[in-house]
């Protein structure tokens, strides 16, 4: 069953059944100001941070509540309902809703009783407040007397945890005001004259386009004695009592009346932010004219459009263009501004940038918006520390040069992580050689950047760091030290167990700084690297090749893990598609290797990350035991290496494959099945519940996830074949056989390139000819000075 379609013009999901198995997010604003939307209105606000700058209350792992709430009244019949179809939750029978999440707005569309609604929620690019816009028409042949009321729910502190838990306190320092057209509260009012001034917060909803009628301060005066959002005393009655609060949790309603003629509409706006009196005022009198409503929404399709069309894909399945051209691409970018800050999941506790994550989370915006990736790759780099590991939670407040370090004990009280972990400074080189191969910006790499302890050194020089940092903590296979984890949270090898997968990362590596080493000519270096990368290619091969795949690694006694043997555990994912990516497995294994994969670890919603999961036979190390089986990392189908799977069956040329791991895993193709997914059709999650839940298929964790990004790499240079490097860009897609043409548009380092793919012999890899503007080229490269401004391309696979 599916609860709405892909808008894919307009950039749209459209949620046209409310009902849905969970609340349907979307992201408005940024971290500076964040908002989230659920399709029917629940959600929070916050300042800065989800937990310590909230704004708005929002109950987790709760039914979607309280959120923006909107709602309507017949004054002649009394009746009620709202904006959206929660929280009133009018029967489906006559209540008709239409949800538009968009690129940061969300319209809730509704028709109840002869009148139609659109709730416009968004906020505006680079502000730091929201706006509700309402529109209501009268599509009934009679006049109708209505009553709108908005409702948002203040926090009475914000710090989450205090608001939610600490009332002997937090009730006690707020109080609300109605100043004309907005409520306005105040949080330890007084302490612009004492204690701390900093505590001081004054936050508003206003109203702008209808007069107010009447208020509320104050919550229970709102929603009444043993009621909820679903049926406020004041709504049922017509009207608010006018009620402050003064040591009671705080809200701001607003009443406004409308007559409306039949066919005639009226608009109006709630305006919510934290500013005081003086900046509120100026920002509601900025809303006189509502048309400003429509520019600014105007803007941000256009902010967000602009970025998404630097490649637009049209191929035979609408599953992979709307996620490749919108809703993967979105999720990338707000993973990448948002990293793990707040979600329906996340309340925003976490004060900082997961080195990995953030690094890899980079990678999935790159071939869209380089420059932006850069700052960020920059920032990342300066979180590296001197001896060329990453910090594993980069604080938000980092100060490169002068950070502590894993090695200092200050280092895990502030952010509790006590040790380093292995892989983190290894994704910069995926991620680095991406952003400078769609840039063609190769003086980046001598940069030069902090690091987070001390001492400062090129971009070059932190790439070497970060292979030295793995070569001095090798185990006794000569494989590096899996330390507190890899990539995986719940392997912890410490110092003697060792990892295949960073064994593989490192080799990886090391092939991406030869390049540029070449590039630099420098030779010194160049046969370091070649020396070493053959002695832990020799290594790999002779420690972890077993049969038919690629062993985990190596428990700090020296016992394999992720042996055929094994009873549990005895085949995993990562270090079989990476030993494709990193370029080790001979041509033998990796065929080998993935048909392993799809033999024992595929299912209908992808690739299990290990199985069978562990439950009798674990090690102390193999926290994934701590989760049930087929969950999360213990034998769970974790999204992420999702996209690894799907780049190495590409890079085989296995397009019929990749394809269907993008298919098993795919929210997009998943729309039909939304009662067995329950998350989001339109986002990836963390992971899918494997084959020993009762619940086999459904997704948790929405949104804010790597997957974001290892799931576009895989489609973009994988299933497309997009490979930028340092002199061009190679065109190698790996694609169903029944693709019969597609085409591509992309803008590659400000050129614009239109490519057309034609496959009519049914081919999943490979390519005959490629014609670069009607010139026929040597091979499917293409030199980044070879192109004009705008470029005419064909590939005959
Ligand atoms: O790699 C990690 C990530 O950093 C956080 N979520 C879980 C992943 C796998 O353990």
């Amino acid at each position: 069953m599916n609860y709405g379609f892909f808008d894919e013009k307009n950039r749209e999901y459209v949620i046209t059944n409310p009902n849905t198995p969970a609340p349907w997010a979307n992201y408005l604003g940024s971290p500076e100001y964040g908002a989230i939307i659920s399709h029917n209105a629940g959600g929070y606000s916050f300042v800065k941070s989800g937990a310590n700058g909230r704004i708005l209350r929002y109950v987790f792992n709760q039914e979607d509540k309280p959120g923006r709430y909107i709602y309507l009244r017949d004054d002649e019949t009394s009746d009620y309902w709202s904006a959206s179809w929660q929280p009133v939750g009018k029967s489906l029978e006559t209540y008709k809703s239409e949800c538009h999440h968009g690129t940061a707005y969300t319209n809730i569309k509704a028709d109840y009783s002869g009148i139609h609604s659109e709730a416009l929620y968004y906020v505006p690019l680079n502000k730091t407040y929201e706006v509700w816009r309402l529109k209501v028409t009268n599509t009934s042949d009679r006049p109708r007397n209505l009553s709108v009321f908005g409702y948002a729910e203040f926090t009475n502190e914000n710090n989450y945890e205090n608001d939610q838990v600490n009332l002997q306190y937090t009730l006690f320092i707020t109080r609300t005001y109605f100043k004309g057209n907005k409520i306005l509260q105040t949080i330890n009012e007084n302490c612009h004259k004492g204690c701390n001034g900093s505590n001081r917060k004054e936050r508003f909803l206003g109203l702008v386009g209808s007069e107010v009628a009447s208020y509320n301060g104050d919550k229970a005066s709102f929603l009444g004695r043993y009621r909820s959002y679903g049926n406020p005393i004041a709504v049922e009655k017509g009207a608010c009592d006018n009620v402050l609060n003064y040591n009671s949790n705080g809200c701001g309603a607003l009443q406004t009346k409308i007559t409306l003629a039949p066919g005639e509409t009226k608009e109006m706006a709630f305006v919510l932010g934290q500013y005081n009196d003086e900046e509120s005022a100026a920002i509601l009198s900025s809303y006189e004219n509502l048309s400003k409503v429509d520019q600014e929404l105007e803007e941000l399709k256009a902010y967000w459009h602009g970025k998404l069309s630097n490649l637009y894909v049209q191929t035979p399945s609408s599953e992979f263009n709307n996620m490749i051209n919108t809703w993967n691409a979105y999720q990338c970018f707000i993973t990448f501004i948002w990293s793990r800050a707040a979600s329906f999941i996340y309340c925003g506790l976490r004060n900082g940038y997961g080195y990995r994550d953030t690094v890899q989370d980079i990678q999935g915006i790159i071939h869209l918006d380089p420059e932006m990736a850069k700052e960020k790759i920059i920032f990342m780099l300066s979180a590296q520390v001197d001896n060329g590991g990453g910090l594993p939670l980069v604080k938000f407040d980092h100060n490169a040069g002068h950070e502590d370090t894993p090695d200092d004990p200050s280092y895990a009280q502030a952010t509790g992580h006590p040790a380093y972990r292995a892989d983190d400074a290894l994704w910069l080189f995926p991620t680095i050689l991406k952003y400078i191969g769609e840039s063609g910006d190769k003086d980046f790499i001598n940069e030069v950047i902090p690091y987070a302890n001390k001492d400062e050194g090129t971009v070059y020089d932190h790439l070497k760091r970060a292979i030295n940092f793995s070569m001095e903590r090798l185990g006794a296979h000569h494989m590096p030290a899996g330390l507190h984890a890899d990539w995986n949270d719940c392997l912890r090898l410490g110092k003697k167990g060792e990892s295949s997968f960073v064994a593989l990362q490192l080799y990886y590596a090391m092939s991406v700084l030869r390049d540029f080493a070449s590039d630099l000519n420098d030779t010194d270096y160049i046969a370091y690297l070649d020396e070493v990368q053959k002695v832990l290619g020799d290594t790999i091969q002779e420690n972890c090749w077993e049969d038919d795949r690629f062993i985990r690694g190596f428990k700090e006694d020296g016992e394999v893990i992720g042996s055929k043997k094994d009873p549990e555990a005895s085949m995993w994912l990562n270090p079989q598609s990476w030993s494709v990516i990193s370029g080790l497995a001979t041509k033998e294994q990796a065929e080998k290797a993935l048909e392993s994969v799809y033999r024992e670890l595929n299912t209908k919603y992808g690739a299990r990350v290990m199985a069978p999961s562990y439950k009798d036979h674990a090690f102390d190390g193999a926290l994934a035991l701590l989760f049930n089986g087929s969950t999360k990392e213990n034998g769970g189908i974790f999204s992420q290496p999702q996209g690894w799977i799907i780049l190495a069956e590409a890079l085989m040329g296995h397009g019929n494959r990749a394809f269907e791991y993008f298919m098993e895993s795919s929210p997009a193709a998943q729309n039909d099945n939304a009662d067995v997914r329950i998350l989001e059709p339109y986002v990836h999650g963390q992971f899918t519940e494997s084959v020993e839940s009762p619940f086999e298929g459904r997704s948790h964790v929405h949104w804010l996830t790597g997957t974001a990004s290892t799931v576009m790499v895989g489609c973009v240079e994988g299933i497309l074949g997009l490979r930028p490097d340092l002199d061009g860009i190679k065109l190698e897609p790996a694609i169903p056989s029944d693709w019969k043409t597609f085409t591509m548009d992309k803008v590659f380092r400000g050129k614009k390139l239109h490519i057309t793919v034609n496959n009519p012999s049914g081919a999943e890899g490979g390519y005959k000819a490629c014609y670069l503007n009607g010139d026929k080229l040597d091979s499917n490269y293409i030199f980044a000075a070879a192109l004009k401004d705008e470029n005419e391309i064909i590939l005959e696979m």
